[in-house]
């Protein structure tokens, strides 16, 4: 059936191919060849600024002995700030002396620095190489005329990561203005000298690998179109020939191609050169990843070898279609997957190649085909591993939050020509040294870049930058569409002055949505998404975003019935879960959307947080910071990604339960499971979804070993728990509109709001709970537990509280919130009968905010438990705590 593929406005991109960069190949085999020396160990460091540091004879002494990659800030992941801790912007200064080969005699060397943040000043032998601005893209320096071969030499090189809100910042232009990630600061990536030849493959192409490969046309025979730079630096015109070959995976030559040229002195020559691959084995993402390679030798016309580059290519086609999502080879694949950041602890962005590939193998197991390296570019490690494995790769570049440098006075939306330009050339380093993998599909210019004038910081004026940028990217590469990631769209009956709308000016188009996190409720992002979709028909559109935080050791009984604030203290597990079982039945639902990205992969550094259990950290990861723990959702979307057969029980970290009875629930691909609880076998329930449910378990007093039990495809999988309950069968404590457990003055344990239904939850106190300790209110009186009276429930609402036959003594607790007395009546009923009527806690506890308790004996018949109905009367009945303990 034909689709249209996205508005095109440049030749199609549905026939294309890359090749994938990996690091510029260099073997020994040949004297002449490029030799890559890396520069890792024995540098000198120094926070902070010195003067005189750039000359060869300055006394570093004293300066830390570090190797590279390196960092020197630390934070994130932690309760508590480390001793470590390092949150220091500003300059760092490194030095390194080194004594290169002596023949390098009659070659070309270069410095090449993989990234390093933010802005770069390098001299060698205090010679000033240049200046790099960005802190992400590999960038290089001709070191020629400074270096002494066969010598001692001394690099010296000044890191600057200042903020660029600091007034005269030298980053003031230097994008990312700001963003919700950490800028670590220094060479936090490798640095290495390269020597060729003075007639090599191009060493100054924004940092690309000088060899840009793609699909011309697929059709039996794949056209592979090959321009190489071969730069001359020599003072004598050279005769060479460019002999391009495509090699298969088994090491055997598909396609060949001589191409003799002479290149004058000082001159650029750049043939393109097509190659034929007959009956091409394609690049099929994680089905069959197929990767060919291409390499470019640069000879004289006697045959001697001057310089050579390998970059691997993969053949394929893809197109994205507006209704029916994202097509590769023709064969719809729904793309599924995570944004990553690139931090961790201890090492913040200065990771190695190991920890790269340990990121990739846990972005595997969960079972993603697709990754957005968000909000900048990661190393190339990444992209390669992302070529092996058939990931589809959304690439970017840090145009963050706002398309103007900060002024004292907020967002102008004034983007200087020197943003502007800065903007461009680190779009120009993204695309150009990546351009040849084949994971990644579309480039993003952007990011949220209305969101400070979305909140009332300024205004936003995007659209000149990003049509500028757009263009750009579409000059510097035809065969890939163009994206972003919007934020803050306004809605057409609803423009909100001072915010431009942006979409419509990429070729694709990515919504960060966070409905029942940070706004709404999450049964909202599907018809959100659906009027989006309905605004913009003929643009293809995915979630560039969607998540909630989640803390490892912060848990609620039932999720949903108390309030969690998204910059609170407190981000319990269970409702990470919960919302993306409610978020991802949505998306699923909806194959127009041609990729949905879970925000995030992993916990992340952002020095603009506290909240959950962290400080400095954005808890919306799947899996932990330092990437030990998988929590809970990771199974759920596991269970639905991978083919892999899993069953995994949830709530395996909330160990000490508050409630003798509770749902269990475990996430799966098995169409049911079996579960016991000590031996005793509780049943089997049906997997809907990928989630079994068990309502109403009865715990034992002590240790409960949970056990669950499945087949999936024949394949017998188990998982096991044990929880303690130390309290007592007759015995439930709940405190009403609370996400959170709590204990009491006198020791009571009250679990969090559960067993109801009906009504609202309500925090009185945004106290340090929510991240507004500016707003805490004012304490309620009469008793030693406060914080038990500021979160209640209001609204016409019944309780099922599951105690056993007996007799109890019931105690409510209650604080009016603000109303004088008269302003709220309620009745409450046990088990139909009413046994507090016509309630007026302000009239009886003699005003609002004062603590009153009501005490009433029932005796509770049969298996059903106590029924607490509680009945408005005038206004609305509320209630902050409920005891139902035995009377003994
Ligand atoms: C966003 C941003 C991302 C943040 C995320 C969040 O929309 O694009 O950088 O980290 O929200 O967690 O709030």
């Amino acid at each position: 059936m034909p689709s249209r593929a996205v508005r095109l406005k440049r030749k199609p991109f549905g026939s294309m191919l890359s090749v994938a960069a990996v690091a510029l190949a260099m073997s020994g085999a040949h004297a002449a060849e490029r030799r890559d020396l890396p520069l890792s160990a024995g540098w000198q460091f120094h926070q902070g600024d010195v003067t005189g540091a750039e000359a060869s004879a300055f006394n570093d002494k004293g300066w830390a002995t570090v190797s590279l990659p390196h960092t020197w800030n630390h934070m994130a992941g932690t309760a508590e700030r480390a001793a470590d801790y390092n949150a220091a912007r500003g300059a760092g200064w490194y030095r390194l002396r080194f004594t290169p080969p002596a023949d390098y005699a009659g070659r070309k060397v270069w410095l090449q620095f993989d990234g390093a943040s933010i802005n770069t000043e390098v001299w060698l032998n205090g010679v000033k190489l240049g200046v790099h601005k960005g802190a992400f893209g590999r960038f290089r320096f001709d070191a020629t005329a400074a270096l002494k071969r066969g010598k001692a030499n001394v690099l010296a090189v000044r890191t600057d990561n200042s903020s660029p809100a600091v007034a005269g910042s030298p980053t003031a232009e230097v994008i990312p203005m700001s963003g919700d990630f950490f800028l670590f600061g220094g060479l936090y990536r490798q640095v290495s000298l390269i020597d060729t030849d003075l007639v090599h493959i191009d060493m100054l192409d924004w940092g690309g690998p000088g060899v840009y490969a793609h699909t011309a046309a697929l059709d039996g025979t794949a056209s592979i179109e090959v321009n190489s730079r071969v730069k001359n630096d020599g003072a004598k015109a050279q005769a060479v020939v460019v002999k391009t070959t495509i090699v298969d995976a088994t090491g055997a030559t598909v396609a060949s191609d001589s191409h003799p040229l002479t290149v004058a002195p000082g001159a650029l020559e750049e043939p393109t050169r097509t190659l034929s691959v007959p009956n091409p084995h394609l690049w099929d993402g994680k089905a069959d990843p197929y990767l060919y390679r291409v390499v470019t030798r640069v000879e004289t016309a006697e045959g001697t070898l001057l310089d050579q580059v390998t970059q691997p290519l993969g053949i394929r086609t893809f197109r994205f279609d507006p209704d029916q999502g994202f097509f590769l080879n023709g064969r719809h694949i729904s793309l599924h997957g995570v944004s990553r950041h690139q931090d961790r602890p201890g090492k913040g962005w200065a990771i190695s190649p190991a920890d790269q590939a340990q990121d990739m193998d846990i972005m595997l197991d969960l079972g993603i085909n697709t990754l957005r390296l968000a909000h900048y570019q990661h190393d190339q490690a990444i992209y390669d591993l992302a070529d092996r494995d058939g990931v589809v790769v959304w690439a970017e570049i840090p145009l963050v939050n706002r398309t103007a440098p900060e002024t004292p006075e907020g967002d102008k939306g004034i983007t200087t020509p020197a943003f502007a330009a800065n903007a461009d050339s680190q779009l120009h380093e993204l695309i150009k040294q990546n351009y040849n993998h084949p994971s990644v599909v579309t480039w993003s210019i952007g990011n949220e870049v209305n969101l400070m004038a979305a909140v009332g910081r300024g205004v936003s004026n995007a659209r000149p930058l990003l049509t500028q940028l757009n263009k750009a990217a579409y000059d510097l590469d035809h065969t890939r569409p163009t994206t972003m990631a919007d934020c803050c769209e306004p809605w057409p009956d609803q423009p909100k002055p001072g915010v431009d709308v942006v979409a419509e000016i990429t070729d694709l188009l990515g919504y960060n949505r966070y409905q029942g996190w940070y706004y709404d409720k999450p049964e909202d992002l599907g018809p959100v998404l659906d009027r989006l979709h309905k605004l913009h028909p003929r643009l293809p559109l995915s979630v560039s975003e969607y998540g909630g935080g989640g803390g490892l050791t912060q848990h609620t009984d039932e999720v949903q019935t108390g309030v969690v604030y998204p910059k609170g203290h407190f981000h319990p597990e269970e409702l990470e879960s919960r919302l993306h079982e409610i978020w991802w039945a949505q998306l699923k639902a909806r194959p127009y959307l041609w990729g949905t990205f879970i925000w995030n992969m992993f916990d992340f550094a952002s020095d603009s947080r506290t909240e959950g259990d962290m400080v400095d950290t954005n808890d919306k990861g799947l899996v932990s910071y330092d990437r030990t723990m998988r929590k809970d959702v990771f199974f759920f979307y596991k269970a639905d990604w991978s083919d892999q057969p899993v069953l995994h029980l949830n709530g395996r970290r909330y160990v000490d339960r508050a409630y003798p009875v509770t749902d269990i629930q475990a996430y799966s691909n098995a169409a049911s499971a079996r579960l016991s609880l000590n031996g005793r076998d509780l049943g089997t329930a049906p997997c809907p979804e990928h989630i079994c449910r068990w309502p109403a378990v009865r715990l034992d007093a002590g240790d409960n070993v949970l056990t669950a039990t499945a087949e999936v495809k024949g394949r017998p999988v188990s998982d096991s728990i044990t929880w303690r309950f130390g309290g007592k069968a007759d015995e439930i404590r709940i405190r009403a509109g609370a996400s959170a457990g709590l204990t009491s003055a006198v020791g009571a344990r009250y679990g969090s709001d559960a067993f109801v239904t009906g009504g609202e939850p309500h925090d009185r106190n945004p106290g340090p709970e929510t991240g507004k300790p500016d707003k805490v209110a004012t304490p309620v009186t009469g008793t030693p537990d406060t914080k038990l009276y500021d979160t209640y429930r209001e609204g016409a609402f019944s309780y099922r509280v599951p105690v056993p036959a007996g007799r109890y003594q019931v105690t409510l607790h209650f604080a009016e919130p603000a109303l004088a007395a008269g302003g709220r009546v309620f009745d409450v009923a046990a088990n139909g009968q009413v046994v507090v009527k016509h309630l007026d806690v302000a009239a009886e506890a003699g005003g609002p905010l004062k603590a009153l308790d009501r005490t009433v004996t029932i005796d509770v018949k049969g298996g059903d438990g106590l029924a607490l109905d509680f009945r408005p009367v005038t206004g609305q009945a509320v209630v902050s705590a409920i005891d139902v303990v035995a009377a003994r």
